[in-house]
């Protein structure tokens, strides 16, 4: 069985499907976003988790389709949701996603045919991208003049330098959870995270703490001062129906 294959066949008959994980204010926990994940269910194998079906489109030169129907799949289902009216829809997108030429005019259709507008969508790249850079920031800038966000995901697990931090074309930052989970028990991180805002204000970008668990991560990172945070213990991954908006007080 050549997974390959699958998952031809799996995009050729729309068989992935996107769940998604709110994205809130600390303080408030206010719905401000939604970060859109890919789930292949596998009539045979179950579910097949991105981590292994990702690298596999990647390789096989799949990954501009697959990146495409989600994305497309993701403004559809995002512009009928009713549930969190400003918020953003935030979606990963491969590296060899954005040395496609074609890549930003595919986005603006994708937009236009769900009718939803440029600021309403953030794409995730993770830091490694950035490697290498001129290509890459090109892309990226076409697409912020457009009013798409941009988002450094999975921020220091990589190697992002300060001089990229302040050249790279973003506008929000996503801690990466092993950070998250290390405050709790190392005071040199939690100070380290306490000084990086700082950093990030200077450059402009909104910080999302990502891999929350528990309320005592929620409120140290309040405390540090971080504005949006991201993980199960504020929403797990799943349908839009299913995340939950505090109403609005009448
Ligand atoms: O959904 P989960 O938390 O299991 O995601 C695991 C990894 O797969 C994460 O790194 C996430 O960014 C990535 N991922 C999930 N959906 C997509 C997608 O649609 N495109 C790409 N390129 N990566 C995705
Ligand atoms: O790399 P990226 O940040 O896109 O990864 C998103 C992945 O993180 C998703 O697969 C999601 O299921 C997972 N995730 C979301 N919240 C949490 C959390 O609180 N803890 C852990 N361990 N994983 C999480
Ligand atoms: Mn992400
Ligand atoms: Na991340």
């Amino acid at each position: 069985l050549m997974l390959r294959d699958e998952l031809r066949r799996a995009l050729t008959d729309g068989d992935l499907h996107v769940m998604y994980q709110p994205i809130v204010g600390l303080g408030d926990r206010r719905v401000v976003g939604v970060e859109a994940l890919a789930r292949w269910n596998h009539p045979r194998l179950g579910s097949v988790p991105p981590e292994v079906f990702v690298p596999v489109a990647e390789r096989a030169g799949l990954i501009g389709d697959l990146g495409m129907s989600v994305l497309r799949r993701a403004c559809a289902e995002f512009a009928a949701w009713a549930g969190a009216p400003g918020a953003y829809l935030s979606v990963n997108v491969s590296p060899l996603q954005l040395v496609d030429p074609q890549f930003p005019g595919q986005v603006a259709a994708a937009l236009a045919d769900a009718g939803l507008h440029p600021r309403r969508l953030v794409l995730e790249v993770t830091e490694n991208v950035l490697a290498d850079e001129s290509e890459v920031i090109g892309t990226l800038t076409r697409l912020r003049a457009t009013g798409v966000r941009v988002a450094i995901d999975d921020f220091g697990t990589g190697y992002a330098s300060l001089r990229y931090l302040h050249r790279f074309p973003a506008d929000i930052v996503k801690i990466d959870r092993t950070y998250v989970h290390e405050i709790a028990c190392d005071p040199a991180a939690m100070r380290i995270l306490g000084t990086l805002w700082q950093l990030f204000d200077a450059v402009g970008l909104t910080a999302v703490a990502e891999g929350i668990e528990d309320e005592d991560q929620a409120t140290m990172l309040i405390d540090l001062g971080c504005p949006l945070g991201q993980g199960f213990h504020l929403g797990h991954p799943g349908p839009l129906a299913a995340i939950l908006v505090p109403s609005p007080i009448r």
